[in-house]
């Protein structure tokens, strides 16, 4: 599939993105959604050491859209460790491979020359003001980095649409989410430049269940796409099982492109948040203030995602995978 078919005019709503990731399972999910639904023009996919080592992740990102018949898309390497603090990886819920349940294809597209955050920073300041999002759906390194190195960036990303943190709800520690307690310093910067912030947490995303009737639908998609997914949907349904007590795996990272697609299926509400720093309890924790009545977008920057339509959401991915791979029905 050749993203060049997709509308991409001044007039056009289709949103041009970058997924910065890990993958990981959910951002697997994550890649193939933006692949396969028109509204969404993706870019390139940048990596981070995350879920597995640097070296892994780029491997996979690769691999998934070698899956999808993606070759076309640039993919860049970028850090391999947080700003200050040592790797540790999450082998327990994504496996020694980081894809950990499917046969990978070998990738037939090289590995994209320039580390990632220079090419973040040549292909947001060679574009339109405000025409590209950024979509980090891991440690959020790359992207500070990208800011400490160019400033004005900040002024030319049409937003920032995160998966990480939580206003109730941890993961990593009782009170803070995988990505941003892995590098709580990069997260501190990004949620602190002035860009609109949107974050996908874990309030969101544990409604984002890949149940048994889900899976079943996935399966029967398509005959490329949809056994792969659904198989690292068995390896993810068996760690969350195993690691955190979940009935049914949570598919973190493909909210956030739902939420591009179609915001009435990712609900918001605004509201400050800030990253704690501090070694302790509650390092990585994402501080949303949600006293009082919601600020204006003039007030207040950031937003928390709190709603998750299930069917809609659903929906979205199995009509990705169908599209990707030939099988969605006309419609009338
Ligand atoms: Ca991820």
């Amino acid at each position: 599939m050749s993203q060049g078919t997709k509308a991409n005019g001044p007039q056009s709503t289709v949103r041009n993105i970058i997924l910065d990731s890990d993958p990981g399972h959910d951002d697997a999910v994550a890649i193939l959604l933006a692949l396969g639904n028109p509204a969404i023009n993706l870019l390139g996919v940048t990596t981070i050491g995350g879920n597995q080592s640097l070296d892994k992740v780029t491997y996979n990102a690769r691999a998934v859209l070698e899956k999808a018949g993606a070759t076309d898309i640039p993919v860049h390497a970028g850090c391999d460790r947080p700003l200050l603090r040592p790797l540790k990886v999450a082998a327990s819920v994504h496996g020694d491979t980081g894809l950990d349940g499917v046969d990978l294809p070998v990738p037939t597209r090289p590995l994209d020359e320039g580390h990632a955050v220079n090419w973040l920073i040549d292909t947001i300041m060679a574009s339109e003001p405000k025409s590209i999002t950024l979509v980090p759906t891991g440690p959020l390194t790359n992207i500070a980095l990208a800011v400490r190195m160019e400033p004005r960036i900040v002024e030319r990303v049409r937003e920032v649409v995160l998966m990480g943190g939580g206003y109730h709800v941890g993961n990593s520690s009782a009170v803070a989410e995988f990505n941003i307690q892995t590098d709580p310093e990069a997260a501190h910067i990004v949620f602190n430049e002035s860009w609109p912030v949107t974050m996908v947490g874990l309030d969101l995303t544990h409604q984002a269940l890949c149940t048994p009737e889900v899976q079943r639908r996935i399966r029967a998609a398509s005959d490329n796409l949809g056994p792969f997914v659904s198989g690292l949907m068995d390896f993810f349904r068996k760690a969350y099982a195993a690691n955190q007590d979940f009935v049914d795996p949570p598919v973190h990272d493909p909210c956030t492109v739902a939420y591009l697609i179609d915001p009435n299926v990712v609900r918001t509400r605004r509201c400050p948040v800030d990253v704690e720093t501090h070694d302790g309890l509650t390092l990585g924790m994402t501080v949303a203030d949600l006293r009082g009545p919601e600020p204006s977008a003039e007030e207040c920057h950031t937003q928390v995602a709190t709603k998750l339509d299930f069917d809609g959401f659903w929906n979205l991915v199995e009509d990705a995978i169908r599209r990707i791979d030939g099988t969605l029905p006309e419609r009338a």
